[in-house]
């Protein structure tokens, strides 16, 4: 029941204001913290220099870049309100990758932290939407060009009364091709996935402190480390850096309570325990992205008395739709959907398939999947149900099991990495005739990107050459990317029409 105009980067901030949390800290990050007041009175500052300084009309779509930081989620809210449709994107992209999201989103404006200015510049010489690249500072000195237009500003904006159904962001995966695909999300989306599995599964109060890892350009990062947080009052902290020690510095230095991370990094925090590390103040785990080993789930509640919340969802569904709860949970399963959700678990036919049988994830609720400008939508979204990339089975009792991904796609520490764009990228390098990359399972990291390559005449195979392709790929594509293991062949498994095989090459397959 949301009013039919709605403009979330409002009711994330003034709102919160009216509702009496002024005086709360809403952010933590970059050494300093700003209550409500402070990041209502920051965002309207910034919404008057997009609008009156760069030409930000409703409806223009705004990319930001940035790592987690205040200024990201501030420079978000703002152009939101503003009535811009937003897409965040990770601070590790590439040109090129950058200038495939521009392009598909005919994206007019880029904010951006001016210590990633580099790529974004050289995205801008090709684009030929980008209108205008503006800085701002990442480090919340204000000492960029759009920081410096905001600072005498007044402190109240008028919002752009957006509908609770205009577009306010869009959620952007590089799909199984490598090519990125975009889903539309609403105002309300935004909210309903706070007021459905924020509330209903981790009953979040203004007494929490967030903490976590996803970027906030991956909309699992962007719901659990600002929406949630902001929706009801908390602290969000954001760390550039989100390396599990660094997470545990933050979670005794502030005493937090909920984290988002994958199960790579609670393995570590296990680890930190043994050590020593207090984390007794956290009171809900959350795990995603990956999934999460039965052993790690075990052993966090051998050592803290609590479950991990393993919960899977999707870009296209904004946040998790099916989740295990603090008082019904079981190992390696995903649990039922967030009340407002319906999950089943169907054949190649659409028809659902018996309890216990494997086959393709559908799911449906408040949040419709609406593709950008794409096929799939005819394909994946059948009759309202969304239908996933992902095998799950189902049990006599209705909970959810996780069983393999459908498509390409490598998860590697929370990361989507698709096969084939690692692919492309080995390919531009002269050492390589063809190449086949798949995904390795890795105690570490959940799976592992493996290039198996064919080398062209005249170069040789050896730790040089593993090296040299491994920078290549860091240099071409977001380093996250590249391939840890790298195995020359003589040639690739293929068929007799010559695809090939990329099943033959995994160790699991
Ligand atoms: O499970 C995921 O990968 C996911 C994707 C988007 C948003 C939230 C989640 C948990």
């Amino acid at each position: 029941d949301y009013p039919d105009y709605l403009n979330v980067g409002v009711e994330l901030t003034d709102a919160m204001v009216e509702k009496g949390f002024g005086d709360h800290t809403a952010l933590i990050g970059n050494g300093r913290r700003r209550t409500y007041k402070e990041l209502a009175d920051w965002t309207n500052r910034l919404a008057h220099a997009m609008v009156e300084d760069l030409g930000v009309q409703p409806g223009n779509r705004v990319l930001i870049r940035s790592a987690n930081n205040p200024a990201m989620v501030a420079v978000w809210l703002a152009a939101t309100k503003a009535g811009a449709v937003v897409v965040n994107t990770m601070p590790l992209l590439r040109a090129g990758e950058l200038t495939a999201i521009v392009d598909k989103a005919k994206i007019q404006f880029a904010l951006c932290d001016t210590r990633l200015m580099d790529e974004m510049a050289t995205c801008a010489k090709t684009s030929e939407y980008l209108e205008k690249v503006v800085g701002f500072d990442g480090t919340s000195n204000h000492d960029a060009e759009l920081d410096r237009l905001a600072l005498e500003k007044p402190v109240t904006f008028e919002a752009v009364k957006t509908g609770r159904d205009d577009v306010a962001l869009l959620g952007f995966t590089s799909g199984t091709t490598g090519a990125p695909k975009a889903t539309m999300h609403f105002h309300r989306d935004i909210l309903i996935i706070a007021d459905g599995y924020a509330k209903e599964v981790l009953g979040v109060t203004p007494e929490d402190v967030f903490v976590g890892s996803p970027p906030l350009a991956f909309t699992f990062g962007l719901g659990g480390l600002a929406v949630f947080p902001l929706r009801f009052g908390a602290a969000a902290t954001l760390l550039e850096n989100a390396s599990p020690p660094n997470m545990i510095e933050i979670i005794q230095k502030y005493k937090a309570t909920v984290s988002f991370t994958a199960p790579t990094a609670y393995r570590a925090m296990l680890r930190a325990m043994e050590e020593g590390a207090d984390l007794s103040t956290l009171r809900a785990a959350v795990s995603a992205g990956e999934t999460l080993p039965a052993p790690v789930y075990e052993e966090w509640i051998e050592k803290t008395g609590k479950p991990m919340l393993d919960g899977i969802g999707a870009t296209e569904m904004l946040h998790i739709f099916i989740t295990n709860r603090f008082d019904d949970h079981k190992p390696a399963c995903t649990g039922k959907p967030v009340n407002g959700y319906e999950a089943k678990v169907i054949d190649e036919d659409g028809k659902e398939v018996e309890r216990g049988t494997v086959g393709r994830l559908a799911v449906r609720g408040p949040i419709g999947c609406r593709y950008m400008a794409d096929d799939r939508q005819l394909k994946y979204v059948l009759d309202g149900w969304n239908i996933t990339g992902d095998a799950f089975w189902m049990d006599e009792d209705g909970y959810l099991h996780f069983a393999a991904r459908n498509d390409d796609m490598i998860v590697s520490s929370g990361y989507n990495i698709a096969g084939p764009e690692v692919e492309a990228a080995l390919l531009s390098h002269p050492a390589v005739a063809e190449c086949a990359v798949v995904g390795q399972p890795d105690e570490d990291r959940g799976s592992i990107v493996e290039a198996h390559v064919v080398l062209a005449p005249d170069h040789i195979p050896g730790e040089k050459t593993v090296k040299a392709l491994q920078e290549h790929v860091k240099a071409t594509i977001a380093p996250y990317k590249y391939p840890r293991s790298v195995k020359f062949v003589e040639a690739l498994p293929k068929t007799e029409s010559g695809k090939i095989q990329r099943f033959r090459l995994k160790n699991d397959g």
